[in-house]
């Protein structure tokens, strides 16, 4: 039996990373392919909930201690995640490790460190980057009041997320399977067409083993 395919949507706040997933899995499942869909961070495990109360600034921490806090989530799901894969479904992720290395790093901690953690976790077979402009995103109802949602650190982040498509494209870093960019700024039906493009051929699964990241 073939394993599902591994698809990981990134992009900045407001990219619509969420609006697609959902369209993505409705269509997945109209065509019969059994998926799940995981986010990123997953705020209803306990340590979700440290994070979800970082996030929301009704905590404080330390820049690494809450970048191994993104990371320790992404690892207490990753066995089951694994499974999901080997039982054959399709698993969609709203985010994953790059999200971890853009954001932290964007706050000044080193690139190489906040690569670190994450490694060896189940590697994506295909990387769907919504680009937008900061500017362009922050016009979708503006940004709300979580910490990252300000313009100046979302342009410093879709720079990182640049510096890892080259490196992946180029291949300079290890195994992370395929990425591919998309203009988030077209109306969702277009962004969600050009998604479909790259989707379709991983629906019948995959037969490769899970590789790992970097
Ligand atoms: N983070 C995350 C880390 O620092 N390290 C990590 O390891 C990880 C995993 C929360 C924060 O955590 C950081 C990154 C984040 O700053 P989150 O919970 O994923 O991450 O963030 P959310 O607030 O849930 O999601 P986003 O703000 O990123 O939004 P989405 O999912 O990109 O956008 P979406 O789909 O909710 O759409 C936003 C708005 O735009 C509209 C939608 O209707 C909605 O109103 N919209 C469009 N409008 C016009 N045209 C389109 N094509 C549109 N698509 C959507
Ligand atoms: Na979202």
């Amino acid at each position: 039996m073939l394993r599902g395919a591994f698809i990981v949507i990134e992009g900045l706040d407001r990219s619509g990373k969420s609006t697609q997933a959902a369209m993505l899995v409705s269509r997945l499942e109209g065509a019969n392919v059994p998926v799940k869909l995981q986010k990123f961070p997953d705020r209803t495990t306990p340590i979700g909930k440290m994070i979800d109360a970082y996030l929301r600034s009704e905590s404080d921490l330390d820049d690494h201690t809450i970048h191994l806090l993104f990371s320790a989530n992404r690892w207490e799901l990753a066995a089951q995640l694994e499974e999901t894969l080997k039982a054959g479904i399709t698993v969609l992720c709203d985010r994953y490790a790059f999200s971890g290395i853009a954001f932290s790093a964007s706050k000044g901690l080193p690139y190489e460190w906040c690569r670190a953690p994450d490694r060896s976790l189940p590697a994506p077979d295909l990387t769907i980057f919504l680009d937008i402009a900061p500017e362009k995103a922050m016009e979708r109802g503006g940004y709300g009041d979580e910490r990252y949602e300000k313009e100046e650190m979302q342009r410093k982040v879709r720079e990182l997320f640049r510096r890892m498509e080259e490196e992946i494209t180029k291949d300079t870093h290890g195994v992370v399977g395929a990425w591919t960019t998309i203009d988030a700024s077209q109306d969702k039906e277009a962004v969600a067409q050009d998604i479909w493009q790259v989707v379709e051929p991983l629906t019948d699964g995959c037969s490769n083993v899970i590789r790992r990241l970097w």
